[in-house]
């Protein structure tokens, strides 16, 4: 008989932490300390907050013997992406009030605080709360922040589906009283164990849970790289169900080729009335079956990979006790956002406009984070977070139009003509100075980078091109650096693999063209796969395609390969 194997440490913290409570609640009154014991560090992202310490500082900080400058970052869960301008004012003011001043706007459609020493952490997270948010599960093994196309009111549809995704989100919301006990100075709840928490039991997922909902043509919330996702389906402009895909995820690890990118797939059809039902059995069947003893090999794509996907539709059919219909056909053109006014079928119109990096904060020469709140402050409709960390003023009404146009123009919110499509299309993970698994700079660099390429653009006449460009500190992925056209992944401070060949609508994953290039020879390297992209492209061609075509690197058609078929010229010994 073979030998069981011995469960990864965190299933034995969730195991002994009393429903996620641990010793919280005590080591927040520990002044003595910037910093939380570990294992209440591992349950605090159950909660939405995650320990770090400012890593520009750690040299000096050493040198003077002095603890590392600790503080916490903030997640705030916005289901489908969604808030009012009353909470965007809260937001605003909770940023600067006990964070760094400024708000990040995620990949997953969220809103990020960095910053809050733990002295603050309890206030600001019971304000987070009375401002009609929360941040329980936007990090830990539970199901995370439920995505959806931002753009509700273009037709009914989305409206729809942004219902569909609030209620997903709400019906895998973990149930532990241990949340409010701790931040809302809640009371202490008995209840039975198995009324707890019915969907997640004692030890919750194996790992992190990601759900998302897409309505073609847009696949801006790039399902593919999800663990669950849905794909609305409209026949006769009305929403009748959604096809349903399993076991997509980025994360890998450098030099360890049993972790990689996995595309989602599509495994069947459900109606709008099974659609939560599918989400829980789905989430059931990685509850019972994912890897628990080695976290690098828990993510559902693995459990996906190993059983293969008929088995787990098999499985999900037999949890839900009927069957998923077959797949409908559907159709995505592009993973990107829709920049500038869009008019909606309601009679009200959506701005769109480019964040960098996801950052909104007040620069001398761009006070953006100032001229959003003038904006909050008489929008009567929401804002939209975009899953490419963008933002979407929307739902103005035609009498408000003229008043936000005029408060655009004043804080000299940009257009998306003055931005080239290389930059329109980028994306940047955290990196450093907070995360703590950085192992290059992204958010702080690619900016400069894309100034530094779009010369190259500029010059070969490709400038209103779109072509998609990621880029993150580490591989775990988190700007989902395998779906772009050009990915970046950092290796070392000022090193980075490039990836080419990923799909212009998210379809496709990249493979590596060159490891470990320096920054100060990317551009040289891009010069003249871009130069020959402009000559030789076929018309309509994407840069990814035309990658693939020019022979550049080979396609990777499934996560398995995605190590395979690296050219040798890749891994030039520098
Ligand atoms: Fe992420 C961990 C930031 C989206 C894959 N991610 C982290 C941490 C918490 C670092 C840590 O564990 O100490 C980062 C905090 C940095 C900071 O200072 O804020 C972090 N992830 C982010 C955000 C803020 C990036 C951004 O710039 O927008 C995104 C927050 C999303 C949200 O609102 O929930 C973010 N992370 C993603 C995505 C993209 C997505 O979900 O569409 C991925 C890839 C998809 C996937 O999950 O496979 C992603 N993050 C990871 C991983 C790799 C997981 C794996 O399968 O191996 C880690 C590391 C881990 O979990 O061990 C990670
Ligand atoms: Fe940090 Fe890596 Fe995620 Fe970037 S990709 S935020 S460096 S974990």
């Amino acid at each position: 008989m073979s030998e069981e194997k011995k469960l990864a440490a965190n299933e034995y913290i969730k195991i002994d932490s009393n429903y996620l409570r641990g010793t919280i609640a005590e080591a927040l009154e520990d002044s003595s300390t910037g910093s939380m014991p570990e294992n209440d560090q591992q349950l605090l992202k159950f909660h939405g907050t995650y320990q770090q310490d400012d890593r520009d500082l750690r040299a000096e900080r050493r040198k003077h013997k002095l603890e590392k400058a600790y503080s916490f970052m903030i997640r705030i869960r916005v289901p489908g992406g969604v808030a009012t301008s009353e909470q965007w004012l809260q937001t605003d003011r909770l940023a600067g009030d006990f964070a760094n001043g400024t708000i990040k706007l995620t990949t997953r459609q969220a809103f990020q605080f960095h910053g809050v020493i733990k002295g603050n952490l309890k206030r600001t997270i019971k304000e987070i709360n009375q401002a009609a948010m929360d941040t329980i599960a936007a990090c830990g093994d539970v199901n995370r922040n439920v995505m959806c196309n931002p753009n509700p009111y273009l037709s009914e549809v989305h409206a729809d589906v942004l219902q569909v995704a609030k209620d997903i989100s709400a019906h895998l919301t973990p149930q532990t009283p241990a949340y409010h006990e701790i931040w809302l100075d809640g009371e202490k709840v008995e209840s039975t164990e198995k009324e707890i928490e019915p969907i997640y039991g004692k030890t919750y997922l194996p790992r992190k849970f990601k759900i998302t909902i897409a309505v073609p043509p847009s696949n801006d919330v790039d399902i593919f790289a999800n663990c669950l996702s849905f794909i609305a389906i409209v026949e006769d402009g009305k929403l009748v169900g959604f096809n349903v895909a399993v076991g997509g995820g980025m994360g890998s690890t450098h030099n360890n080729e049993k972790t990689y990118p996995r595309l989602a797939d599509v495994i069947g059809f459900c109606t709008v009335d099974q659609v939560v039902d599918v989400a829980e059995k789905v989430v059931l069947v990685q509850r019972d079956f994912g890897d628990r003893t080695d976290r690098k090999h828990s993510r559902f794509k693995y459990t996906v990979d190993d059983h293969g996907p008929d088995w787990i539709l098999a499985k999900l059919n037999e949890y839900l006790g009927y069957d998923l219909g077959p797949v409908r056909p559907y159709v995505f053109e592009d993973n990107g956002d829709r920049f500038g006014w869009t008019e909606g079928t309601n009679g009200n119109s959506h701005f769109t406009l480019f964040v960098q990096g996801g950052r909104v904060l007040d620069t001398a020469d761009y006070p953006l984070r100032t001229g959003l709140r003038e904006i909050a402050k008489v929008h009567t409709g929401d804002f939209r977070l975009t899953a490419n960390q963008n933002l979407v003023i929307a739902n103005v009404s035609p009498e408000k139009r003229a008043e936000i146009e005029s408060l655009i123009k004043k804080y000299g919110i940009k257009d998306s003509l003055e931005t080239s499509g290389l930059r329109l299309n980028s994306l940047a993970c955290v990196a450093l100075p907070t995360c703590g698994l950085a192992l290059a700079e992204a958010e702080r660099y690619l900016p400069d980078l894309i100034t530094e390429i779009e010369d190259l653009v500029e010059e070969n006449g490709l400038r209103h091109d779109a072509i998609v460009i990621r880029m993150t500190g580490c591989p775990n992925g988190c700007g989902r650096p395998f779906l772009a056209e050009i990915g970046f992944v950092g290796r070392a401070p000022g090193k980075y693999n490039l990836y080419l060949g990923g799909g212009f609508a998210g379809q496709r994953l990249s493979k590596l063209y060159r490891e470990s290039v320096p920054a100060t020879e990317i551009k040289a390297t891009l010069a003249p796969i871009i130069a020959r992209y402009a000559k030789e492209r076929e018309s309509g061609e994407r840069f990814g395609d035309f990658c693939i075509r020019a022979g550049y690197v080979e396609a990777t058609t499934q996560g398995r390969d995605f190590h395979l078929n690296i050219k040798p010229e890749a891994f030039v010994k520098r």
